[in-house]
């Protein structure tokens, strides 16, 4: 899974990507040239420790998360040449996390000149809906040119497609907003439009704030229509310093401030629960893994994505919820019991599934 950290200026974009990723990536109170940060977390579950005491694998694999911090958007980029390679990297990613900044610094000034959350947000949106004006833009004038000169039935559809979504980003309607039919769906995605990425509004608030932080994410939902859109309310700054204390002294100074979760456990819940996924668990002595899947997939899909083999050669999958697995303490006992269950390739997978697949090669 891949997220793209995005917002405007000095909003605390790469303190953020330092609390979630551990990395030590240049903060600045003045905008400074951008750089472009990767890093990637491994996801805490800590059933997956849990479950690997009863095999002591050679490995254990948690599920990864990529995170990468880039500016680049139109308000940020004030060289229009650099743009396309850092709009390149957006478009990679499965889910945008906007960071806006709720937090009163006074060395920090704000790119316009106050803080004010939604104004941000508003003008993000807007550039995204740019940025996707104009892919949809460029493809429309080829397309219209093409279809001119050949009658193609298929360019013509796509042509139709692409002034709907044309004519909803003229309004400001984000494409994800929209309904379009499985088929169109697979076309659109060739485009990778930001409108259709669910995104993550990640409120980078002050410390004073952290003990009311769920109040103002309620708050700042309800200005979001739509599923594909969800808040979480943290402080940067103070997550930042809590990731480089060893984690023994972590858990007292999160205490002290009223934090229950890291920024990162918040993140991660979020972002599986805006992409609709769960996570599944495979396990035998050689590796100990947890994976993450839509919700609503078949074991036969669940085994894809495991390896191909798997898929192709699919047979049946033991299934046991890793809860069971760990209080009857091996699959075995498990069996005896009736917790494991033999089931077939349509088999909807449940969150924390620990599932064997049964496959010919
Ligand atoms: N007080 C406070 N300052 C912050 C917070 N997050 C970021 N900052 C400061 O805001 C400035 C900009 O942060 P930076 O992460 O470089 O922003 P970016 O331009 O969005 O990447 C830095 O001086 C940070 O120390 C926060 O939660 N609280
Ligand atoms: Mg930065």
């Amino acid at each position: 899974m891949k997220i793209g950290i995005i917002g405007p200026q000095l909003s605390g974009k790469t303190t953020i990507f330092n609390a979630l990723t551990s990395a030590h990536a240049k903060t600045s109170e003045v905008f400074a040239h951008k750089e472009l940060n990767r890093g990637v977390v491994k996801v805490p579950h800590p059933k997956l420790l849990k479950l690997a005491e009863l095999y002591t694998p050679k490995k254990i694999t948690p599920i990864e998360v990529e995170y990468i911090d880039v500016a680049g958007l139109v308000s940020e980029t004030k060289e229009k040449k650099s743009e396309g390679e850092f709009f390149a990297h957006l478009h990679e990613v499965d889910a945008l996390a906007a960071v806006i900044r709720t937090f009163k610094k006074e060395s920090v000034v704000h790119p316009c000149g106050s803080i004010n959350p939604q104004r941000d947000l508003e003008n993000l949106y807007t550039d995204l809906i740019i940025i996707d004006l104009d892919i949809a833009d460029k493809r429309v004038s080829k397309l219209e040119r093409t279809v001119k000169l050949k009658k193609s039935e298929e360019e013509q559809r796509e042509l139709e497609i692409l002034k709907k979504c044309k004519t909803s980003l003229e309004q400001g309607i984000f494409l994800s907003e929209l309904q379009f039919p499985a088929e169109e769906e697979k076309l659109l995605r060739g485009f990778c439009f930001l409108t259709l990425k669910p995104v993550l509004v990640i409120l980078n608030i002050g410390e004073e704030d952290i003990r009311t932080a769920q109040n103002l994410e309620k708050e700042f939902e309800k200005n979001l229509k739509t599923k594909r859109k969800m808040v979480v309310a943290l402080c940067g700054e103070i997550e930042m310093e809590l990731i480089q204390l060893e984690e023994n002294d972590r858990i007292p100074f999160m205490q002290d401030l009223g934090l229950e979760k890291s920024a990162l456990n918040k993140v991660i819940e979020t972002s599986f629960k805006l992409l609709d996924l769960i996570t599944f668990f495979t396990a035998n002595q050689n590796e100990v893994r947890a994976w993450a899947i839509k919700r609503g997939s078949t074991a036969l899909k669940a085994a894809g994505t495991v390896h191909s083999d798997m898929e192709k050669g699919f047979i049946k999958a033991e299934v046991v919820t890793i809860d069971k697995l760990l209080q009857y303490g091996s699959t075995h006992k498990a069996k005896e019991k009736g917790e494991l269950k033999l089931e077939g390739k349509d088999y909807i997978v449940q969150d924390e599934d620990v599932i064997l697949f049964r496959f010919n090669v």
